[in-house]
């Protein structure tokens, strides 16, 4: 007998074409709820350091899309994690493979209010994101905030932003409603 999950997870690829929308440009890979199916799609599939420029991968809980106008993100924001250009060798991999064991294995204390994370390929610097439901639970947020950053050893001096899906929506740069 494999070890359940709590939670069912879909991981989602995203990729460039320039032909379609954004939203038919992301597709649902596979989804898995036991810690062994998780291992065998993660070992399957490229690391993130491997996509081409431009490319996603997310992983949210099933039945949640990984965008800002699905009902249990709409009301939410992201923890985001700027990484240098040189982090992509270093610290890339590792902070999305802790990101995804802290969200399978529910990490947080506030982990009903995780909906998944997100990691963008870009040139201008890789980032990843950890969205969450409720942008006004500040306690919640916050736990999440300062439990990420542990987690990945993230130095207390470097701090990371939550920014209001909302705010990202209407300029790319939004401002950080809180920040640990
Ligand atoms: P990005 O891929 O999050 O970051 O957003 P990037 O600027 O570093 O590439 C790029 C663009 O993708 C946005 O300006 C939107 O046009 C589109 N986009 C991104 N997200 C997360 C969404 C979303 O949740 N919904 C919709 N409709 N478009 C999005």
């Amino acid at each position: 007998i494999k070890h359940p999950l709590q939670n069912k997870w879909t991981l989602w690829y995203y990729e460039n074409d320039r032909t379609n929308t954004w939203e038919k440009n992301q597709k649902e890979i596979a989804s898995f709820d036991t810690v062994e199916d998780f291992w065998s799609l993660y070992n399957h599939i490229k690391l993130a350091s491997e996509l081409r420029q431009g490319c996603d991968y997310s992983l949210f809980k099933a039945g949640i899309r990984p965008m800002w106008e699905d009902a249990a993100n709409k009301r939410g924001g992201r923890w985001l994690i700027n990484l240098e250009r040189k982090q992509r060798s270093n610290d890339l991999d590792r902070f999305w493979l802790d990101i995804i064991l802290c969200l399978i294995g529910e990490a947080f204390e506030n982990s009903d209010d995780v909906c998944g994370a997100v990691v963008n390929i870009r040139g201008k610097g890789d980032k990843i994101g950890i969205w969450t439901a409720d942008a006004t639970n500040s306690e919640g947020v916050k736990e999440i905030g300062r439990k990420l950053k542990d987690r990945l050893h993230i130095k207390q001096k470097d701090t990371i932003g939550y920014q209001v899906h909302k705010d990202t929506m209407d300029k790319s740069v939004a401002k950080n409603f809180y920040t640990v």
